[in-house]
């Protein structure tokens, strides 16, 4: 009956049940053996012989029946684990930088090439540095032109990268400078297709003997062309900043037949050359701000400035250039 009822049991659970049926302390051995004190004397050992043979028996059976499970256990574990090193991996999708920062390195990388120094500056800007540096004291009416996100009456997000310029001067103790400054900037201007409240700028500074406005148009009308490409054309506009004297706004021909102002430039003026440090009488100086989302607009033809803030992966995903 055991060697027929093993035959059904296919794991150890099963087994262990089966088991205590038979060889168990309340089991069928055990209540024969309990039997063996009825028996008249003299067959009590020949009994009690016979009932110890069964139970070797099957505790023999029990025994290789649980090796064979214990087989079959591993030999199923192996084939639920098992790998196909053929199959194809698993793809992660890996991000890129966005298209910003793109833009901002592309145009570092020609700086760097032209022998500029890429410099930072901290985005919580003291008035000092964001405006009086800059030739614009308190009551300028100029400032209006960068309405502020003040944080106290002394701090505030700056309105330009300008200010670096200003940090700069003074950090160079009268030595020439050739630098630009990418990075953040943040105005109370309306938002709309071609303003942000935060947007970003590449500040362009260089200092140093016989610099002359023809350099600062060579430079802007180079890094363009090498932006746009080598037929792309640019207008210098007369305009007016308080840091700069002469002051222009440069524009740059969009397909579509308008010009669009991508950026601030001029000869730094005598008053701020002074109050950085150097002599006006001996040197001169060109600066720049480059607006760069609106030189992303007009390369890639994105119909809102927001597109960039808004992380829309549709949108990012078209941009795959970087690192
Ligand atoms: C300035 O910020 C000056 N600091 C630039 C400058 C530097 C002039 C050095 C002279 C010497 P402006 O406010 O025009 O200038 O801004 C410069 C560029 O930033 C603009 O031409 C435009 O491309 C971009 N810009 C300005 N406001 C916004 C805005 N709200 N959203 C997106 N881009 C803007």
């Amino acid at each position: 009956q055991a060697k027929t009822q093993l035959e059904t049991i296919e794991n150890n659970n099963d087994l262990n049940n089966l088991k205590a049926q038979y060889l168990g302390k309340k089991g069928d051995i055990a209540s024969l053996m309990m039997t063996l004190k009825d028996l008249p004397n003299d067959e009590k050992p020949k009994v009690g012989k016979q009932i110890n043979e069964i139970k070797q028996q099957l505790e023999a059976m029990f025994e290789e029946k649980r090796s064979v499970i214990e087989q079959l256990e591993i030999q199923l574990k192996l084939s639920a684990e098992s790998i196909d090193v053929t199959l194809p991996g698993l793809q992660t999708e890996i991000g890129t930088s966005h298209l910003l920062q793109q833009i901002v390195e592309e145009l570092e990388a020609f700086f760097i090439g032209l022998g500029y120094e890429v410099k930072e500056g901290p985005e919580v800007e003291s008035d000092h540095y964001n405006f009086e540096m800059l030739n614009l004291p308190k009551d300028h009416p100029a400032r209006a032109m960068q309405d502020s996100f003040y944080i106290d009456p002394n701090r505030l997000l700056r309105t330009h990268t300008s200010p670096v310029q200003a940090r700069t001067m003074l950090e160079s103790a009268g030595e020439p400078i050739k630098i630009i400054c990418p990075g953040k900037v943040y105005r109370r201007d309306d938002d709309d297709q071609t303003h942000s409240h935060q947007f970003m700028q590449i500040e362009g500074l260089v200092i140093g003997e016989d610099i002359s406005m023809s350099d600062l148009k060579g430079t802007l009308l180079s890094v363009i062309r090498k932006f746009f490409g080598q037929d792309r054309e640019i207008r210098l506009r007369p305009s007016y900043f308080p840091f700069t004297e002469p002051s222009v706004e440069v524009d740059v021909h969009h397909e579509d037949g308008r010009w669009i102002e991508v950026l601030g430039a001029g000869m730094v003026h005598p008053n701020v050359l002074k109050m950085g440090g150097y002599d006006p009488d001996k040197v001169q100086g060109f600066a720049f701000g480059i607006g760069v989302e609106r030189l992303g607009i007009l390369k890639y033809k994105i119909d809102d400035i927001r597109q960039f803030y808004t992380n829309d992966i549709r949108f990012l995903k078209q941009f795959k250039g970087g690192r």
